[in-house]
C-alpha cells in the first residue's frame, strides 16, 4: 500500500517512522509520503489559510495551495489506477471504525488532506471528487486542533492490518472489535501480586472453561462500558450458558437480539 499525507506540519507524522508501522516502511510492505502544504503556495509568506467569508472565529484553508498539492499526488500514478481514496479528517466526518479500518486495507492508495483551523474550503471536496474517491472520517465525537493526530490513529489502525505487518496474524483475530465486543481481560506472571489472585479458570488447563470465561468476561465487560455494542450483537446462535450470562447482566434475546430486561438494575451493567 502507498499512503500520501498533506499537513502543514509534516513533523507531526514523524513517529510514523516508529515501531510497527516504521517496520513495515523499511520492509517495503508500506511507502508513505509526507507532503507540506507549503510548499504548494505561490505568495511569499506561503499563505495556507484567509478569513470565512460569511464571518465568525477563525480562519479557513485556501483551496488552491489544496488542488495543487492534491492533483500533484493524485497524478503520482500509473495511467490505468484506480483513483486513490482521499481520507478528511474531520470531527463532520463518518465514525471511523474498525470495519474502516478494515476497507481502506484494501486499498492500493490512501491520500490524508490534514485541516487545520476552522477546515478547509469546501469547494477542494467537490474538485477532489474528480480525482479522488473522497471521505470525510471522524475518530469520535471530540474536536482536535489539526488532522495530524487523527492520520497517526487510522495510519496505524490500518497499517496494522495489512498482510506481514503485525508478526502473528492470531493477535489481530482476538481483539476488541473484532467480533463486535470488547476484548477479555488479560494476567501474566507472577499469579499472585501484591496480594492479588489471577483467576482460578485461567491456571486450570481447561480450554473449553477459559475460552467461556474470557467470552462472558467480554460480555460483562460490554454490557458495562460499551452497551452501544450489543445493540448490534448478533445473539440468535448463542448457546444456552451464554444466554444465561446475558441474562445474568439483564438482558435477554429477544428475536435474536439482545434487549435489556425493563427490571434490571443499575443504568447499563
Ligand atoms: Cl478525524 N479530525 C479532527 N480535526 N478532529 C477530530 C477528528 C478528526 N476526530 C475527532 N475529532
Amino acid at each position: 500500500m502507498r499512503i500520501d499525507v498533506v499537513s502543514i506540519f509534516p513533523d507531526y507524522l514523524a513517529p510514523l517512522e516508529l515501531s510497527l508501522i516504521g517496520k513495515a516502511r523499511q520492509d517495503g510492505l508500506l511507502e508513505l509520503n509526507v507532503h507540506d502544504l507549503r510548499d504548494f503556495t505561490t505568495d511569499r509568506h506561503r499563505t495556507v489559510d484567509d478569513t470565512p467569508y460569511g464571518g465568525g472565529a477563525g480562519m479557513v484553508m485556501k483551496p488552491e495551495p489544496w488542488a495543487q498539492s492534491l492533483a500533484a499526488v493524485a497524478a503520482d500514478r500509473p495511467a490505468e489506477a484506480a483513483k486513490p481514496v482521499l481520507i478528511v479528517p474531520s470531527p463532520a466526518g463518518e465514525r471511523f471504525t474498525q470495519a474502516t479500518a478494515h476497507e481502506l486495507a484494501e486499498e492500493d492508495r490512501l491520500v490524508f488532506a490534514c485541516g487545520r483551523y476552522e477546515g478547509i474550503d469546501e469547494r477542494v471536496m467537490e474538485w477532489a471528487a474528480g480525482h479522488f474517491t473522497v471521505r470525510p472520517v471522524s475518530l469520535g465525537d471530540y474536536v482536535l486542533n489539526g488532522g495530524e493526530v487523527a492520520v497517526l490513529a487510522m495510519v496505524e489502525a490500518i497499517g496494522r492490518l495489512l498482510p506481514g505487518v503485525v508478526g502473528n496474524p492470531e493477535s489481530l483475530v482476538e481483539e476488541s472489535h473484532s467480533d463486535g465486543l470488547l476484548e477479555y481481560p488479560v494476567y501474566t506472571k507472577p499469579s499472585n501480586w501484591r496480594d492479588r489472585e489471577v483467576p482460578a479458570v485461567l491456571l486450570s488447563g481447561n480450554h473449553g472453561k477459559i475460552a467461556q470465561w474470557r467470552r462472558h468476561e467480554q460480555y460483562r465487560r460490554t454490557a458495562e462500558r460499551r452497551p452501544d455494542l450489543l445493540e448490534a450483537f448478533d445473539a440468535a446462535k448463542l448457546p444456552r450458558a451464554d444466554r444465561t450470562a446475558f441474562a445474568d447482566l439483564g438482558y435477554d434475546v429477544v428475536d435474536g437480539y439482545l434487549v435489556r430486561r425493563a427490571d434490571a438494575g443499575g443504568d447499563s451493567g
